[in-house]
């Protein structure tokens, strides 16, 4: 058991949190694994029935949670929660609650709407960590549950960042989702030059999508890989991650729009992480821009494993405790130097590097 003081107002101010959707099987992921062993119902307490639902949004400390409530409509029913004081979690984050969560409701009233509390939160089988720059560091899960990690830059205005894209790799690799980068704002950049700087990421596998809003490019790519997926657009400030995901969305942002304005009376609405259906059979999430993406929970140790590029060097250095920073006999840094490991690359090794000593 947690005691719960979470709310979940901790993304950067102009930011701020990103929440609201609905659906009732998050991922293939997700239904493969133990959610039958571990129906929310608490058999042993009262009668209080518990309802097994999904995190969709939060604001403050306002949760959205989809539930089926008649199992003969299956008729999804967004409940407004509170989290309740003492909350029984199968996960060990510092996070308890996030969006993508399946968690346990208790149901405050019959009347409709409902109101609920969230009682119970049930393991997460992937997540978005990153650390909240708070007076003490610690964990924020942005989304749990979700497939696929889309890496959201723009061509320009503000252009690329590939420090971030490094970090996000890393919170990929770490939360087990599957990254894939997409340059968007295409229209505002000549698409060899993009396709060149980012040749080191087409080099270590990782899908790129290259979008533009504006011109209608890319888009139906950008759909076909979220086909029967859940995924998060996760990215800067102003690089268009709304403007894409209203454009995927199509006709059903509308009243996906109306579900959130109606719950959160008073708040921006674009400023929240938000879950949408899309029509294709996939889940997208969007959410507020990060300023910064501090890693959640890594080590100086662990770092260099994150790059996979230096496993056909890493054991030829002289030291096995080789840094790859300034030690002689280094080979990663011979590598760095013949042209085998991408200078950026490197770079973003050192800054992480640096970033936690
Ligand atoms: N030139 C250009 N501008 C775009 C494109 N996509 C979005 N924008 C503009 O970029 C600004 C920020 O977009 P928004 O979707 O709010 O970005 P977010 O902060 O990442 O959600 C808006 O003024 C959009 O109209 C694009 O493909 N090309
Ligand atoms: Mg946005
Ligand atoms: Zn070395």
């Amino acid at each position: 058991m947690k005691k719960s003081n979470h709310r979940n107002t901790d993304f950067d101010e102009e930011d701020s949190p990103l929440n609201d959707t609905s659906y009732m099987s998050l991922s293939n992921k997700t239904n493969k694994h133990s959610f039958r062993k571990t129906r929310l119902v608490d058999t042993k307490k009262s009668n209080t029935e518990t309802h097994e639902g999904i995190v969709i949004a939060g604001v403050g400390a306002l949760w959205l949670v989809n539930v089926v409530l008649n199992e003969h409509d299956a008729d999804v029913t967004t409940i407004e929660c509170k989290a309740a004081g003492i909350i029984v979690s199968e996960h060990q984050d510092a996070s308890l609650i996030a969006v993508g969560d399946v968690v346990g409701i208790e149901l405050q009233s019959n009347e409709t709407p409902h109101s609920g509390t969230i009682v119970r939160v049930a393991q997460r089988h992937t997540r978005l960590s990153r650390v909240i720059a708070a007076k003490h560091k610690t964990e924020q899960v942005v989304v749990s549950n979700i497939d696929q990690l889309i890496i959201v830059m723009a061509a320009a205005e503000p252009f690329f960042n590939v420090r971030l894209i490094d970090r996000y790799l890393i919170a990929a690799d770490k939360g087990d989702l599957e990254p894939i980068i997409c340059i968007n704002k295409t229209d505002l950049m000549p698409i060899e030059f993009i396709e060149d700087q980012l040749s080191v990421y087409q080099a270590l596998g990782i899908p790129i999508v290259l979008t533009s809003v504006k011109k209608n490019t890319g888009i139906a790519n950008m759909y076909a890989l979220l086909q029967g997926k859940s995924s998060v657009f996760s990215g800067p400030s102003g690089v268009g991650k709304s403007s894409l995901t209203n454009a995927l969305l199509g006709e059903n942002t509308q009243s996906t729009r109306t579900v959130s304005e109606a719950s959160f009376k008073g708040t921006h609405t674009t400023s929240f992480v938000k879950m949408f259906a899309l029509k294709n059979g996939g889940y997208l999430v969007d959410t507020p821009g990060l300023r910064e993406f501090a890693i959640w929970n890594l080590s100086i140790e662990e770092l260099p494993f994150y790059f996979t590029e230096f496993e056909n060097f890493r054991h030829k250095c002289k030291f096995n405790t080789c840094s790859h920073i300034h030690e002689p006999d280094c080979a990663v840094l011979e590598a760095v130097h013949e042209g085998l490991i991408h200078q950026e690359r490197y770079q973003s090794y050192c800054n992480i590097r640096e970033s936690l000593l």
